[in-house]
């Protein structure tokens, strides 16, 4: 009697007592498991997209249309924790950066980030959650561990083309990556021996498209320069250098790194790279206010090639201003990365010696040392419980875009949640989120193509 009672109540609301399973990328903080599902009728009213993230509203109204009537219709209520709309939930929303609440009730949606980031992401857990034109009635808390998460294109070979970028963005935005530095070592315009130039028009167009695109899927385009093969410690390459910044920064570029790596001769000497850096930092990033902290890649980028008594690191450490980041591949070019210690190695040894957390640039699937393998296993190796001591994850993809995408969605996960990050699992879920039509042909074409051989680095 009860049960038909209840059944009633919930048909009329729109409610279905059989729950879906929740299972989403990546795995949230804290999610209230569903007791029922509601039917999504089409019929919704919006609350707050005036003040609202313009492009978390963007996202929303692709995924569930327009609103449909101005009084009538579930409530979607969406914004950042200060805005009127969003007001009163603010003790659910999580402090964290990026961070978010999500209640799905018959009565209403909210969609309530801690800040514009957070209110993008929760509409990717929301477009997750639709399935088959139903919602689970529940409530998620969800932040990312590691502040800064993505993909660094820093290989060596052929670039990736723009179509391949504009679809990888998109790519991070879904999967909640923030970060895509821009590094390819084979563009000239990067490295040397253009690095001094302005980028060609056609080029030029198509990074400001990109800065466009990445900006809409909640993601910091980051441009790389790599000055040190034949850079001067004067006046005139310091000013080359601002000069080539400027032309990115009107190109929409509002992040910047700098890359010392895989270079020789007197672009190496550390207190001349800790001059610059902090030469641009005061003259650039802090004048125009809305770049954000610059990134560096040292010479001595990982542990294998340090030499500690040279006091490189040290050197770093000490003279760079503490807001810039130093990159790290870990104990060797090719590495995972380990708690340790401040004497023997890993993630305390390296954040001792810079005095601030390694910012990790992990070289997974990169394959520019076995060219002729495609790298496209699952990510694992790195420890599920040290995001306290980086201050960013990114991974070196292969310089093939597309299979790439199987590494970065795990990169994604583990990043986002490293504590309950399941490698298989990710993995799988990958394929069916890339190749759904073929996720068990791409498993076996994967599955071939995971080892790889016999390298110079013996990773
Ligand atoms: C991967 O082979 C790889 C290693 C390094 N030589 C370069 N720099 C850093 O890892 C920092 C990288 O560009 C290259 O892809």
């Amino acid at each position: 009697m009860k049960k038909t009672f209840l059944a009633t109540i919930c048909l009329l609301a729109g409610m279905n007592i059989h729950a879906q399973q929740i299972d989403i990328q990546p795995t949230p903080q804290q999610v209230k498991a569903p007791t029922q599902s509601l039917d999504m009728n089409g019929n919704y009213q919006f609350i707050g997209t005036q003040e609202a993230n313009p492009y978390a509203v963007k996202s929303l109204t692709t995924l569930l249309g327009t609103e449909t009537s101005e009084k009538k219709g579930l409530k979607i209520i969406i914004g950042e924790r200060s805005d009127k709309a969003i007001k009163k939930y603010g003790k659910f929303i999580p402090k964290q950066e990026e961070g978010y609440f999500i209640r799905i009730s018959p009565k209403e949606i909210v969609l309530a980030g801690n800040d514009e980031r957070g209110t993008f992401y929760a509409v990717q857990t929301l477009a997750q959650l639709l399935e088959e034109g139903k919602l689970p009635v529940t409530e998620i808390t969800d932040y990312p561990e590691i502040r800064f998460r993505g993909v660094v294109e820093g290989f060596y070979g052929t670039p990736w083309s723009h179509q391949a970028r504009l679809r990888h963005l998109k790519f991070y935005g879904e999967n909640k990556m923030n970060t895509y530095i821009y590094g390819p070592k084979d563009d000239p315009y990067h490295s040397s021996p253009n690095w001094r130039l302005p980028y060609p028009e056609q080029e030029a167009k198509q990074l400001k498209e990109l800065v466009n695109v990445a900006k809409e899927n909640a993601v910091d385009f980051v441009w790389a320069i790599h000055p040190g093969k034949d850079i001067k410690w004067n006046q005139e390459d310091r000013d080359n250098l601002l000069n080539k910044f400027e032309k990115m920064y009107e190109l929409g570029v509002r992040s910047f790194a700098v890359f010392f790596d895989d270079i020789s001769g007197e672009g190496t000497k550390a207190d001349k790279q800790a001059e610059l850096l902090n030469y641009i930092d005061e003259q650039f990033v802090k004048v125009k206010k809305d770049v954000t902290p610059l990134i560096m890649c040292p010479t001595e980028y990982n542990k294998s090639w340090s030499n500690v008594k040279g006091g490189y690191l040290t050197t770093l450490g000490t003279k760079l201003n503490p807001s810039i980041h130093i990159m790290w591949t870990g104990d060797r070019v090719i590495a995972d990365m380990y708690e340790g210690d401040v004497e023997k190695g890993g993630m305390k040894w390296i954040n001792n010696l810079i005095q601030r957390p390694a910012y990790i640039w992990w070289n997974f699937p990169v394959s520019d040392y076995v060219r002729d393998h495609l790298l496209m296993g699952p990510v694992y190796g790195n420890d599920l419980h040290i995001a306290n001591l980086m201050s960013g994850f990114v991974t070196n993809p292969m310089e093939h875009a597309e299979s790439s995408l199987l590494a970065i969605y795990g990169v994604a996960s583990y990043a986002w949640n490293p504590d309950v990050y399941d490698s298989e699992k990710a993995w799988r879920d990958a394929m069916k989120a890339i190749l759904p039509g073929a996720a068990k042909e791409l498993e076996i074409f994967a599955t071939h193509n995971s080892d790889l051989g016999a390298n110079g680095h013996g990773y």
